[in-house]
């Protein structure tokens, strides 16, 4: 962690009395993808996370392949906030990526008004099944590619990839960077705010 946001953790900054707006946002997409990462790179206080060390009873049922240094993962959910401007907060909520713990995401999604599916392109499949839950839960979500080492796939391929359709907005990031997660999560706002726009006045939709 850097100093500017171990700074920030110790400060724990109170909620602020104009904040009217609390938006309930999922992190979701397959393991290991970087939800914890996020969320925790991003938070204004002290993030809650369910991280257990990853054990060799583990072994033959997650597979780590593609994050061989990985050693611990998110057992229940993460936990997180963030003041987006004085009148709008995110309450951020890290689904688990195990497939052993998708049972926890139905209740994870009650009261959710939009999503992040973090992808990682080396691993796209393990991101259908999140787009699949929330495309039939009817929560709108985009799609942030989450940047590790080695050759990287072009945004048209993700999108062509999972099948997304040109309205969801699909960005670049690196979860480890609170700027990159901070625009990631402005730019579901927006889509949101979008959404919301175009339902209160459909004529005005092109
Ligand atoms: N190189 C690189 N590593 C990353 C990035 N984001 C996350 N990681 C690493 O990837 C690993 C997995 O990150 P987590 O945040 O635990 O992933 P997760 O999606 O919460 O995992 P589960 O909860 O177990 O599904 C960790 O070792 C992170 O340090 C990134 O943008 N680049
Ligand atoms: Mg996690």
């Amino acid at each position: 962690m850097d100093s500017a946001s171990s700074d920030r953790r110790t400060e724990r900054t109170p909620l602020g009395r104009s904040a009217e707006n609390g938006l309930k946002i999922v992190i979701t997409g397959g393991f290991g993808v970087g939800k914890t990462t996020l969320v925790r790179a991003v938070s204004d206080i002290r993030p809650l996370n369910t991280e257990e060390i990853m054990t060799r009873a583990g072994e033959g049922v997650d597979d780590i392949s593609a994050v061989r240094d990985k050693t611990s993962t998110t057992v229940a959910f993460d936990f997180g906030r963030i003041t987006l401007n004085e009148r709008t907060v995110l309450y951020l909520f890290g689904a688990p990526g195990q497939e052993r713990f998708w049972f926890l995401w139905e209740r994870l999604f009650i009261g959710t008004l939009g999503a992040v599916v973090l992808v990682d392109t080396r691993r796209l499949a393990d991101s259908w099944y999140a787009i699949d839950r929330l495309e039939q839960h009817g929560t709108p979500f985009i799609v942030a590619r989450n940047r590790f080492e080695g050759p990287a796939h072009t945004l048209e391929q993700v999108r062509e990839a999972l099948d997304l359709p040109g309205h969801v907005p699909l960005v670049d990031c690196d979860a480890r960077s609170r700027s990159s997660c901070k625009a990631v999560l402005l730019t579901l706002v927006k889509y949101l705010y979008g959404i919301a726009a175009a339902q209160q006045n459909p004529e005005a939709t092109p």
